[in-house]
């Protein structure tokens, strides 16, 4: 049985208390996951400390940068190996994974070094009553040990999204990984032993949530911040713990994300756009689309091309090319997931396609999997409107007005994401501006500019991440002012 460490201190570390990690494909036990009680969690955070004022605390920026490059680089050397472990603990096709996970977590180590070296300083001359004047300016200044809390929906690719910066602005870490996904979080620490990462830099530590290794950092009084993907109560709780010592904290959360199609878009693209927002990683992308707007001379036949794609996507093992579908994370998460099945069914949803569990052969029937889902015929008010499911399904309503279908979607808890489809560019940016969320991809979605704020609005999120935005929470600055 293969054996997932934690890694504190540059060492690979095992513990008397493990906890299975099952295939979603089928429900095999794949590896035992050694669990971080208090004591290792401690060790991970005194490691990380001690490594703040270490030999990582003296390095240069320019040293620092090299150091950020080669690990991105250790990645694309052990491609193939994080490509198999991410796999393997989520089940996802290859050909996602190979496409956007991995290269992904090379590319969040990259675009930090390259931000990093052209930070500029703010400077300020001012006059003083002697005449003599005084200068200011201010220091970058990392703030310490970074609590890292991941989710499981896109491990390598959401953990290095924050592990990057975080390194980059000199900090040190201290990585929960989910319980689901701990396979790439443990990998990364070979190669940042390969890349010569000093010790303590980078802590890896595994467990659960509450009475586990995620309550274990997030109330640990020598972590200086902590950053958070995951869903919007976890984030609640996370918030709550970080109040005690007064500890800031970025939350990346749940979204319910419409996409507004017009009559007048590229139909192609607004479908081929569209199949991928809903579906791409079986539905389990926090960006992706769960309502969709029509409008309505479009409706019937935007609706019949997403039904024919849905029934395309063939659910299979993540090494088949043929496979379109992945299973969902977990028995758990696909409970969860068929109740909104079984709910939307009972208010009298017209089910256009799924719906239910595919039949899959062999073992691969003890595996997490559902059918691409949508529905028709029920309103904004419903459950299947408003809560998150995390699964690949989607509901589609016509609309009828610009100023009508604005207020729908923005008529939601949350403010993550939205696509906007039309060629009317005027209207475009017309809509964009009014939709109250994070971002808003038009004539797209999930289009990346690493250099790009990224976050959520209302319960979606707390904070922005990306390029220079990153810097305002993983550094303190100081200000400096010498009377001349
Ligand atoms: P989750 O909130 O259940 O778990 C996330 C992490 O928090 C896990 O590592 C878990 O062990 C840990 N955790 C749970 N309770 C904790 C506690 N009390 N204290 C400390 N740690 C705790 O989320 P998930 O199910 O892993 O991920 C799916 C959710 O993440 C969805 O809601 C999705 O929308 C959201 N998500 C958001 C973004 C974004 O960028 N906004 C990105 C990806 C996923
Ligand atoms: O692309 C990113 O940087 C990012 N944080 C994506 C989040 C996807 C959510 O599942």
């Amino acid at each position: 049985m293969q054996q997932i460490h934690n890694f504190i201190n540059g060492e690979f570390v095992a513990t008397a208390r493990t906890f299975d990690k099952r295939s979603p494909l089928d429900n095999r036990v794949i590896a035992a996951v050694h669990e971080a009680g208090r004591s290792e969690v401690d060790a991970a955070v005194a490691s990380a400390r001690t490594a703040l004022s270490g030999p990582w605390g003296r390095l240069t920026v320019a040293e620092r940068v090299d150091l950020l490059n080669a690990v991105a680089d250790g990645i694309n050397r052990r491609f193939d190996d994080f490509l198999a472990a991410e796999c393997a603990d989520t089940g996802k096709p290859r050909s996602l994974a190979s496409h956007i996970d991995i290269p992904r977590g090379a590319a969040n180590f990259k675009i930090f070094a390259d931000v990093i070296k052209s930070v500029p300083t703010e400077f300020f001359e001012m006059a003083t009553p002697d005449g003599r004047g005084a200068l200011n300016y201010a220091l970058r200044r990392p703030v310490g040990v970074v609590g890292v809390i991941c989710p499981w929906n896109l491990p390598l690719l959401l953990m290095t999204w924050k592990v990057g910066p975080a390194l980059a602005c000199g900090n040190t870490v201290v990585v929960k990984p989910s319980e689901e996904t701990p396979h790439t979080a443990t990998l990364l620490g070979e190669v940042m032993n390969e890349v010569g990462l000093p010790k303590g830099v980078y802590n890896v530590v595994h467990g659960f949530g509450p009475g586990s290794a995620g309550e274990f950092v997030t109330t640990h009084p020598q972590v200086n911040a902590i950053t958070f993907t995951g869903e919007t109560r976890t984030g609640a709780a996370i918030m709550k713990a970080a109040a005690d010592g007064a500890r800031p904290v970025s939350l990346e959360m749940g979204g319910k994300n419409p996409a507004i199609v017009f009559a007048d878009c590229d139909f192609d693209a607004a479908i081929e756009g569209t199949m991928r927002s809903v579906f791409a990683n079986c539905g389990q992308v926090c960006l992706g689309t769960e309502r969709v707007y029509v409008e309505r001379p479009l409706f019937e036949r935007f609706v019949a091309a997403l039904k024919q794609g849905a029934e395309g996507l063939k659910p299979g093992r993540p090494e088949d090319p043929a496979t379109g579908l992945g299973p969902l994370i977990s028995q758990e998460h696909r409970s969860k997931v068929l109740s909104y099945y079984e709910k939307a069914k009972a208010l009298g949803a017209t089910v256009v396609t799924g719906g239910g569990v595919p039949q899959m052969p062999g073992e691969l029937a003890e595996g997490a999997w559902v059918q691409p889902t949508i529905w028709t015929g029920l309103g904004d008010d419903s459950p299947i409107a408003r809560e998150e499911i995390f699964g690949p399904c989607t509901l589609i309503q016509p609309f009828d007005a610009e100023d009508e279908v604005i207020r729908r979607a923005n008529d939601t808890d949350y403010g993550l994401a939205c696509s906007v489809w039309t060629r009317d560019l005027a209207r475009a940016h017309r809509v964009a501006a009014q939709i109250e969320a994070g971002l808003v991809w038009v004539n797209s979605w999930f289009l990346r500019d690493l250099r790009t704020p990224f976050g959520g609005a209302r319960q979606s999120g707390i904070g922005r991440e990306g390029g220079v935005h990153s810097l305002e929470f993983y550094t303190e600055l100081k200000n400096v002012c010498i009377k001349l």
